[in-house]
């Protein structure tokens, strides 16, 4: 479904302005007066403002899905970043992300609220010219009509909803989350029969994917592990391992003061070695080359008073069977460690290579999953699918090549808000 909305002085000039952009077969959905005042001042001149409805199919030929995608957006834009632009730095959390998503709810509420009042006035002035005809049956009238005006907005709230859900369905599919999850989550929604309104509608579905996103699991000691705990960090060619670990060595020996080593078993490619004594050098932080896995006999002796022992490792493509045997091997040789292993993904990998890279890894260990390249894509509702399908726990996103600056442990209320289509997300360059 396209929604578009048309401004004009009048509300014949708006609904011409619809039609001529949508087709005949646009449905108006909405009309309201813009006065210049109150939550949306910014709406300088009082105009009347048609909100226009057409189905995708019927237009597919002039109007193509990412242009819908791009108005609906901008039009959201439109309404949220005057509050934003006020906002202060420190409060850019739970509080004001929950705020969008309720002037997003309250700008349809608003829309729903004149649509009554417009009809309501229409109403009366029926009503006056009635009074000439009798009072008695104007009282009959009154009842028949205020039950017809009871169904009819009924109907319209209804159908105000369905529209308001077809829109977030919409938003999340854009963003990549697959059609299924969007569905799952708004009949998840819909169903727990609790909604009243379109401003609750909003926050559970933001508050659903944060619940669904579920706790991170950052690198920690959790009850019963022992030093050195063994951190590995696997995935396919590319995805950004050996960087996160150089980010993530910084911050565990800088910030958190810990005392780690780096082991890498990447002796595939030639500068793979070098890529990370780089970085370890500049943190003096040992490195150790591990050829086979008989050479941890002797290195890890070394390393008994350490607290993180991070291990890269050579990129593996999903289709190869054969690199999968020797991640084994080498996993094999860390009997008896605490071990955590990461899945290291990019944010850009299509959803059915993630699906087959989460399933081929799934065969080789438990995991944690870390997203890559969040600055690449806007559209990271993969991040969301395969939570979903793995039930693995997220931990880190990276967004950046800059090390050790560009990673963080993900923040759920991040993500709810951008596969929403809120902007200022890892993607946007924080
Ligand atoms: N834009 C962007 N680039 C990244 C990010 N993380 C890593 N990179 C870049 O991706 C490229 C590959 O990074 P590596 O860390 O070498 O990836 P890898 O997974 O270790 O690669 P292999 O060891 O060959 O499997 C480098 O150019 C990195 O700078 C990120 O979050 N965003
Ligand atoms: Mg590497």
């Amino acid at each position: 479904m396209i929604i578009k909305k048309f401004q004009a002085n009048s509300e014949t000039e708006a609904i011409m302005m619809a039609k001529d952009d949508l087709g005949k077969d646009a449905i108006v959905m909405n009309i309201k007066t813009m006065k210049p005042k109150g939550l949306f001042k910014f709406f300088r001149k009082t105009k009347v403002e048609v909100t226009a409805a057409v189905d995708e199919v019927r237009t597919a030929e002039q109007k193509p899905e990412s242009k819908a995608t791009s108005q609906i957006n901008a039009q959201i834009d439109e309404k949220l970043h005057p509050e934003m632009k006020q906002e202060s730095e420190s409060a850019k959390e739970s509080k004001e992300i929950e705020e969008k998503l309720n002037n997003l709810a309250m700008l349809i509420e608003q829309q729903m609220e004149s649509q009554k009042k417009e009809r309501q006035s229409a109403e009366g002035k029926t009503a006056d010219s009635e009074e000439k005809t009798g009072d008695k049956e104007k009282a009959a009238s009154e009842k028949k009509e205020t039950a017809d005006k009871e169904q009819e907005e009924e109907a319209e709230k209804n159908s105000l909803k369905n529209k308001s859900i077809d829109l977030i369905i919409e938003q999340l599919t854009n963003n990549e989350v697959t059609l299924t999850y969007a569905k799952q989550i708004m009949d998840e929604i819909t169903h727990s029969g609790n909604i009243r309104t379109l401003d609750e509608m909003l926050s559970c579905v933001y508050q659903k994917i944060i619940l669904k996103l579920g706790e991170m699991k950052p690198i920690s000691f959790e009850k019963g592990d022992k030093k050195p705990k063994v951190i590995f960090f696997v995935g396919p060619t590319g995805v950004g391992k050996t960087t996160t670990i150089a980010k993530l060595s910084s911050k565990l020996l800088l910030e958190e003061k810990k005392k780690i080593a780096i082991l890498t078993s990447d002796t595939y490619r030639i500068a793979a070695v070098e890529q990370i004594k780089t970085y370890a050098n500049i943190l003096s932080i040992p490195v150790e080359v591990v050829y086979e896995a008989g050479d941890l006999k002797e290195i890890l002796p070394k390393y008994k008073e350490y607290d993180y022992l991070l291990m890269d490792t050579a990129g593996r493509s999903h289709k190869n069977k054969e690199q999968a045997d020797d991640l084994k091997k080498i996993f094999d040789a860390f009997a008896g460690y605490s071990i955590l292993t990461y899945l290291v993904l990019s944010a850009t990998t299509k959803y059915n290579d993630l699906k087959k890279i989460t399933s081929l890894y799934a065969d080789i260990t438990d995991y944690n999953l870390i997203f890559t390249k969040l600055d690449e894509t806007d559209a990271i509702g993969n991040i969301l699918n395969i939570k979903l399908d793995t039930d693995r726990p997220l931990s880190y996103v990276s967004y950046g090549q800059n090390v050790p600056d560009d990673i963080e442990v993900m923040n759920p209320q991040i993500i709810a808000k951008q596969v929403l289509g809120g902007g200022d997300g890892y993607g946007s360059g924080r």
